[in-house]
Formats: structure tokens, sequence, C-alpha cells
């Protein structure tokens, strides 16, 4: 047993707040900080990604005295099986949401989903624009009908190699990454159809080869891009492009004389609906004597509303079921993902109505209000009449909120933080980050991602990670749970900049400030929204790339994942390095118990695709690795630029 594990204990967190209901109730109401401590010790071969059961001799686990499964898979046929296996889950996950947008997006065409509009119309011509859909002579209505289908065909074409390439792909990304995926054969033409393929590429008996795995892993995760992008455009199309807004975030922000409800999940089509019926329904809410509704969101699409509608943020991934532990939260209504199903056995010591909305998403014992999207209103104020039931059912001597919560600055889609910087520079906005990586004011750029996971302590990596980054003056955009993170612990506001950054980020973001006449300072991280937009933090690099002429593994922009946890983190980190990406990740995989996928990982993604991995669980070191992968990236440019006017060659291609 390793160090670690012998002093876990429940109080595995640095969230003050978490902390607080965990000293007054942990213990006596399971959570998931007890299951873990019950959880240990865990399985090595499950640890270590060398146990296989995908057939029904096994389970075939590689030792000492068995080192190849019944049928003769080796370990690095087993590990790089199950990774894929992995890959395939966080990718079939997004797409499924992904496909939930795209459907919308139809029936609001066929007006059978009169509560949805297009909100967002610069955003419509844009991706119309990008994608290659000519608007010519067509009216709104038409380009969004194309676009439409468009996004339903890289969902569903066949991996047929004559077919065209993922649109959302080959049109978002710069045409180098795109030769460079074509070249190695993962450029995915559908979503649903690669996702097919790798399923049966793992079947018993098909694929051995880990290498040829690997690879479709990689063509899994680029179509996991695609996905994503999709649901980040249609969401911006219909829901409207996030701007900058300022909120609250962390267990402080219920309030104790309203009816509080938690959204919960990753689908902004319920949840937006949920907040606009909400405000509506105030009248309800006072005649039975509460002040009002006051919605705040878990997960990913508690940052969807915090983006667009300036929702506090309750809590992250690991805590979700803390909050109803105060006595004060009379709903947690949940869509899809990321729903720890042990929220229902909380709620059952409250009087908190636990309400799944999806069909794919039940819970043993909870309400089930089916979403439909013909009537989504409707459907909104029944949950929400549900949450107002249970309030008149509340324990007043029962609650106890950590007073507890921290501003936040948010709302940073790409678009926003290029208006920001317009105003240094209108006429090239990307040129001022990427002339003060330049002028060595700014180190990089960091992208945090990811989730929690109690194999790390909750929230600590996230943010020992971003103050030390920050401290050396590394520019940070944040999504997931990782910018929830940020959020509760006050890094998204302006004096976290104060506190924490080095004099060369201060100094950027200062000039920022004045240059804008900002009311609310620029803060010190920039949310820029839930997972699927890990895709603006990708096209973030698309735009540095373009703008110093060169392929994106020599743009210094790093992504790190300190506690990352799903399917689906996988996936994206996948696509991270294989778009160019140095990729940190605090927790490790299951691919350490075969040298040759690790090494494939660590090192020989670097030689074919210029992203690569890197396992570090320990956050100081994790931040020295960070700013080592983004030195090496500025010392090359500027090496390579130097030598460029001297001989007045173009820019060397390689990295
Ligand atoms: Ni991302 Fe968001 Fe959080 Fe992880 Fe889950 S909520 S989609 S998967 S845990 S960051
Ligand atoms: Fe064992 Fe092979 Fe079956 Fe896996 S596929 S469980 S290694 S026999």
């Amino acid at each position: 047993m390793s160090e670690e594990v012998k002093k876990v204990d429940n109080k595995r967190t640095i969230d003050p707040a978490a902390l607080a209901v965990l000293e007054q109730k942990g213990g006596q109401i399971e959570t998931a900080y007890d299951r873990y401590v019950k959880m240990q010790p865990q399985c090595n071969f499950g640890e270590q990604g060398i146990c296989c059961r995908i057939c029904l001799q096994g389970p075939c686990r590689i030792t000492k005295k068995a080192s190849k499964g019944i049928c003769g898979a080796h370990d690095y046929t087993i590990v790089a099986r199950n990774l894929l296996r992995m890959i395939c889950g966080g990718t079939a996950a997004h797409a499924d949401h992904t496909r939930h947008m795209a459907h919308v997006g139809a029936m609001m065409l066929e007006g059978e989903a009169p509560d949805y509009k297009i909100t967002d119309l610069q955003k419509l011509y844009a991706v119309a624009d990008r994608i290659g859909i000519s608007r010519e002579g067509k009216s709104d209505l038409e380009i969004f009908e194309e676009l439409v289908e468009m996004a339903r065909e890289d969902l569903c074409r066949f991996e047929a190699a004559d077919e065209e390439a993922a649109r959302w792909v080959s049109k978002s990304i710069i045409p180098e990454r795109v030769k460079k995926l074509e070249d190695c054969n993962v450029m995915p033409r559908g979503v649903f159809g690669t996702i097919a393929e790798s399923i049966a590429q793992t079947h018993a008996g098909m694929d051995a080869d880990p290498v040829n795995l690997i690879f479709q892993g990689l063509k899994t995760a680029v179509a996991d891009f695609c996905g994503e992008h999709i649901a980040t455009d249609l969401s911006d199309i219909i829901f409207g492009t996030p701007r900058p807004v300022v909120s609250e975030a962390n267990l402080g922000v219920l309030d104790p004389e309203c009816i509080n409800i938690a959204v919960h999940g990753h689908n902004p089509l319920l949840s937006e609906m949920i907040v606009s019926a909400a405000r509506e329904m105030k009248p309800e809410a006072e005649k039975v004597g509460a002040r009002g509704i006051k919605v705040s969101g878990i997960c990913c699409t508690g940052n969807e509303v915090l983006m667009r509608q300036g929702v506090p943020l309750l809590t992250n991934f690991i805590s979700q079921e803390l909050p109803i532990m105060t006595g004060a939260l009379d709903a947690m209504i949940v869509d899809i993902q990321c729903i720890m199903p042990g929220i229902r056995a909380v709620a059952e010591c409250f009087h908190t109505r636990i309400v799944t909305t999806s069909g794919n998403v039940k819970i043993p014992g909870a309400y089930h209000v089916d979403f439909v999207e013909e009537n989504a209103m409707d459907k909104a104020r029944e949950v929400i009449t549900l949450a107002i039931e249970a309030y008149k059912e509340r324990n007043k001597d029962r609650i106890s909120i950590p007073q507890i919560k921290h501003k936040v600055v948010a709302g940073f889609s790409l678009e926003a933080l290029l208006e920001l910087f317009k105003a240094v520079n209108p006429e090239n906005p990307i040129q001022v980050l990427t002339e003060a990586i330049e002028a060595g004011e700014l180190r990089g750029v960091v992208l945090l991602a990811g989730c929690n996971n109690l194999k790390r302590i909750h929230d600590e990596n996230h943010l020992t990670i971003a103050k030390g980054l920050a401290k050396n003056n590394v520019f940070m955009v944040a999504t997931g749970c990782a910018a929830g993170a940020c959020a509760k612990a006050g890094l998204l506001t302006g004096e976290a900049v104060e506190k924490y950054a080095g004099d060369g980020l201060k100094k950027f973001l200062y000039r920022l400030n004045e240059a804008n006449g900002l009311k609310e300072d620029l803060p010190l991280v920039f949310h820029m929204g839930s997972c699927v937009d890990n895709s603006r933090a990708y096209d973030l690099m698309t735009l540095m790339a373009r703008q110093w002429g060169i392929d994106t593994p020599k743009v210094p922009y790093t992504a790190s994942a300190p506690e990352a946890m799903s399917e689906k983190a996988v996936a994206i980190g996948c696509w991270c390095v294989a778009l160019g990406m140095p990729t940190h990740v605090g927790v490790y995989p299951y691919i350490t118990g075969s040298d040759l996928v690790n090494g494939i990982a660590l090192q020989i993604a670097e030689d074919v695709y210029g992203g690569y991995f890197m396992w570090e669980t320990d956050p100081e070191e994790s931040v020295d690795r960070i700013l080592a992968s983004l030195d090496e990236r500025t010392w090359k440019l500027r090496v390579h630029k130097q030598a460029a006017e001297k001989y007045e060659t173009a820019l060397s291609t390689g990295w």
C-alpha cells in the first residue's frame, strides 16, 4: 500500500465550504469522501489497465505467471484496447449531447420546439462561414437549416475512406493539422461511425496491434473534438455566445429565504429553460412564503448557465452531494453526465427532491419528469413545482449553510476574449496575446481543464497549479470543474490578479483593464465554459498558430487536467495531444501496465503529432513541468524566428 493511500481520510478537500459540511455532517451521512476511504486499497490490475473482460473467458489479468490472456493477448493489446474503449465512452457521451442539440435544431426548423429560437445571428453567420456554407441570397432560417444538416452529416457519415472529412474538424483547425491527421489516417469522417469502428476494433479476436489501436484512439478522440465543437456552436447560436458576466460561487450562494434549485449535469437545453421558468414563477414561490426562487448550478450545466445567464455556481463534481446536506436545497434537477447516483441516498435524509429528466439518466427512487422539447417551458414549470412542494417540507432547524462564497467574473467565450484584445489592437486582436509572449511578458497559455478525482485532494491540484502558473506569468483559460474549482476559490476575480499574478501577467491584464475601461477588473483565470467548450480553448490555440504562421506544436500552449476523472476527460486529453498540445494529467491513466503504450503516450506521440502527455500527480512538480513545456516552445519559436529573419526564409515548419 502506498503512503498516499495510508493517510487517506474522509475530509479530502481544500474547499472550505465543502470541508465545513463534511466536518459537521460527514460520516453520519455517507458521501463520496467516505466511499473513497472504504474503497482502499484499489485494484492494482485495474489501475494499470492489465485486466481484460471483453470476452466471457475472462477476467484475464496479466501477472508474472500469466503474461498473456487466455486468447494470447499481450499486456500491450489489453491496455491499448481498454484505453480505446474509454475514449469511445467519452466521445459517445459528448456525441449524445451534440445529437440532442442538433435534434432540437431540426425541431426548431419544423416549428416543433417553440420555446427555442436563434438568439445569436452573428454566431450563426460566423459558423456558417467557417464551415463553408454560402450565405448568399439565403434567409437566416435557410442558413440555420443547412448548418443543422451539416452537423447531422458530421455526426452520421459512414466511415468510408472516400467520404468527406468531418467538417467541424477540417474547417476548424489549421490546414497543417488537417494534413497531419489525414497523413496519419486519423481524420474522422463521422462521429458515430468512428465510435462503431472503434468498438468493433476492440472486440475479442480483432485488433491486437497496440499502435494501430492507439491511432484509432486518436481518431476517435478527434471525432470527440468534432462533437464538442458542434455542441458549443449550436449552444451559442440558440442561447447566445457568452459575454463577461459577474456572479458568485460556492455553497454560500444558497439563500435560506428562497426556494433553492440546483441544476446539475451538462445540457443547456434543460437548464436554460429552468432558469427562465424560475424567473417567471416568483409569485408561486411567494405564495408559499419564500422570497423567490434561486437557481444555482453544479458541474457543466452550471458552467453553461453561469456563462450565459450569470447563474451562480454551487459546487463542482466531487462535492455534488454536499449542497443537499445544507438542508436548504429543495430540488436538484439533473440532466446528463457526471451525476453521482449517491445524491439520491443523501437526499433521502432531507426534504430535497432529486429530479431526473433524461430518458437515459434515471436513478432508482428519484422523481422523473421526462423532458420533452415540444413543451420545454411547461416541463420546466413542472419540475419547479416539485421544488415548491418540497420547500413546504423544509425543516428550518436543520439548515446550515457555510457562509463561504466568492465573486466570479466569467463569460469569456473566444469572441469575448477577442473583444477585450480589440481595445488594445483593433486591427489584429490576437496579436495582443502573441506579442506579449514574444516579448517575454507572458510565458505562454495554459488551459486548465477536467474534473475532480478523490485520488487527489479535492481542488488542491487545481488551485496549486493555477496559483503557481499565475506567479510565473502564464495566461490561463479554464473549463469544466477546473474552472469550478477556481471560481469557488476566488481566482476568477481581479483581486486574485493582485494577489497571485507575477509582474508580467499583472502588466498584461492591467493593460487590458485600462484599454477596456471595465467596471469589473479582469480575472486571474478566464472561464471559457463547460467541457464541450474546450473547443473554444482550442480555437484560441488555432488563432495563435495562424498569427505566427506555424503549426500548433510550436505554439506555447499547454493543457492541464490536474484531477481528471471521466472518460470524457480521457477523450479530450487525447485530442489535445493529436492536435498538438503538451497535456498534463494529474492522475495516472490506466495504461502504466504496458511500457509500450505508456511510451507512446509520453514520447512517441510527440514525434508524430507534436503533442504529448505528462503524468504528474504532485502539484508543485506539475507547475514546473508545465512551465518547461511552454518554455521549450517559446525558446524554439524565438530561435526559428531569428533564423528566418537572418536568412530571409520562411519560418521552419518542424517542431
Ligand atoms: Ni467535464 Fe463537466 Fe466536471 Fe469532469 Fe464532469 S462536469 S464535462 S467530465 S466532472 S469536468
Ligand atoms: Fe481474456 Fe482474451 Fe477474453 Fe480478454 S479477450 S478476457 S484477454 S481471453
